[in-house]
Parts: C-alpha cells; structure tokens; sequence
C-alpha cells in the first residue's frame, strides 16, 4: 500500500515534467515491438532473466555490473526475455535502465514496475519495453482490465501476476498474454514454489504459464516444467553472481 502511494505521487509529478504527447512523440514509441509470449513458447527454456540490483528484501544483490553487460550477458546465453525493474525507491532502477537494454538488444523487454496508471504504460512503450506487468494484487478487475486493454492498444504484452487462487480467479479475462504466479509472499517475503504447483491447473491453457522468484535450482525448474509452466522469471539466483549471463548458460546447461 505504501509502494502504490508514493507511485501515484511519483506519476503525478512525472506527468508535469513529460507529457503524454511528448511521450508519443519519441522514436521509440513508435518502433516495433517484440512478442514476450511467443519468444518463451518458442524456447526449450523460457527464462526471463531479472536486472536487479536490489530488493526490499535485500539492500545490495548487485551494485558493479552496468545493465549494459548485464542485458548483454541474459541475451547472448540465450534469456526469452530480459526484465528491467524500473523502480527506483524499492529496487535501485530507472527508466534510463530500459532505454540502455533497449539500445542493444533485440530480446523482448519486461517493465517491471507498479503500475497504477496508462502513463506508466506510455512511458514503457517510449522506453523500450515490448510487456509490461500488472499485478492483480494491488489493481481491481477493472483495473486490470482498463490496463490490459490500453497496453494492447499500444502493441504491448501483458503479464499479469498473482499470488493465490483468489487473485486469479477474479482476475483472468483476455486482454492478458501471460499469467504469472509469484512464489513470494509479499508481506512475509517468504518464498515457496507450492504457490507455482497449486496454482498451475487452476490457469486456462490460452495463456502462457510463467512462475516467478525464488527460482535458484535447475531441479525445481524441471518440476514446475512437468506440471505445466512454460516460462521461468529469474532475477536473484543470476544477478547475486558476478557475471550474471553466464550463471544463466551454466542454469540452463
Ligand atoms: C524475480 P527472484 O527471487 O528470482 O529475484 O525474483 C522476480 O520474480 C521478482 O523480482 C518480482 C518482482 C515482482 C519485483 C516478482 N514480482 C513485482 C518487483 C515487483
């Protein structure tokens, strides 16, 4: 509640510096996007491999590596898509992050942000970002649905995260590309994969099933793989090494 607080300040003000006409203007906005669903369906491995440098949870996972060599690192060992947190209170990111990944690679982008506002969803589009995420535990359906269908309307994906069974049940409806179950309790910051394997069944098969966090071990991976998932969000396990790239060769490998 307090993150979705100072977001609706961080937007207000945002919205005063950069217009949305100026951010339909840009050269970016206006290029072609890159399908994150297909890239993880048509992948033996459907990774989208996490540029994180810290969390609320941990103050420092990486703070050497520049995005650069990171992004650089997920594409060429082969990540479906790559996710930038763009959050700069909580997780260290920028927009400025998106804009740099962008500008060498030709991997799908994820937004990862709190998004409460379509503004935030020009500013993805004007960044570089193919998807965004919206997460069901802080939107209502309208929400979600008002969201979703604006995203489309700019040739954006949409990833939608839950949680538990009631966040997906009341929030499933087809403006959304890809559902994702985070295994980490928002509140306790708890990780467990039991969230991925209850969850699974529960996804109608028009969406692609991606599990996210807490992911570190290739065993767990072949696990969620048998039930159903078709796409892992991984960012920790990479990012606390010093060369995240290749601990994502090694993981799939
Ligand atoms: C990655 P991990 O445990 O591999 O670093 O998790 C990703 O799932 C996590 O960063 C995340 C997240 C979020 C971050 C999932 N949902 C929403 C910020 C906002």
């Amino acid at each position: 509640d307090q993150i979705i607080a100072s977001k609706k300040r961080e937007v207000a003000l945002k919205k005063r510096v950069i217009s949305i006409n100026q951010l339909e203007n840009s050269d970016l906005f206006n290029a072609k996007t890159h399908s994150l669903s297909k890239s993880i369906i048509n992948s033996p491995f459907g990774i989208i491999a996490e540029h994180k440098r810290r969390s609320p949870s941990k103050a420092t996972i990486n703070h050497s590596l520049s995005v650069e060599e990171v992004a650089n690192g997920y594409q060429n060992a082969g990540a479906s898509g790559i996710s930038i947190l763009t959050d700069s209170q909580y997780f260290g990111g920028s927009l400025e992050d998106l804009i740099i990944a962008k500008a060498s690679l030709n991997t799908p982008l994820l937004r990862k942000e709190f998004i409460i506002d379509e503004y935030q969803i020009l500013e993805a589009k004007a960044n570089g970002a193919d998807a965004i995420l919206l997460i069901a535990a802080v939107l209502s359906k309208e929400e979600i649905k008002s969201l979703s269908e604006f995203a489309h309307s700019i040739a954006l994906e949409v990833l939608l995260e839950v949680h538990n069974l009631e966040e997906l049940e009341q929030s499933i409806m087809p403006s959304l590309d890809i559902i994702g179950v985070n295994n980490r309790n928002l509140k306790t910051f708890e990780v467990s994969l039991q969230n991925s394997i209850d969850l699974v069944t529960q996804i109608p098969t028009d969406f692609v099933k991606i599990s996210e966090s807490g992911l570190n071990k290739p065993e767990g991976i072949e696990l969620l793989k048998s039930l159903g998932f078709q796409g892992f969000l991984i960012g920790e396990n990479f990012m606390k090494t010093d060369n995240p790239g290749a601990a994502l060769e090694q993981f799939i490998n």
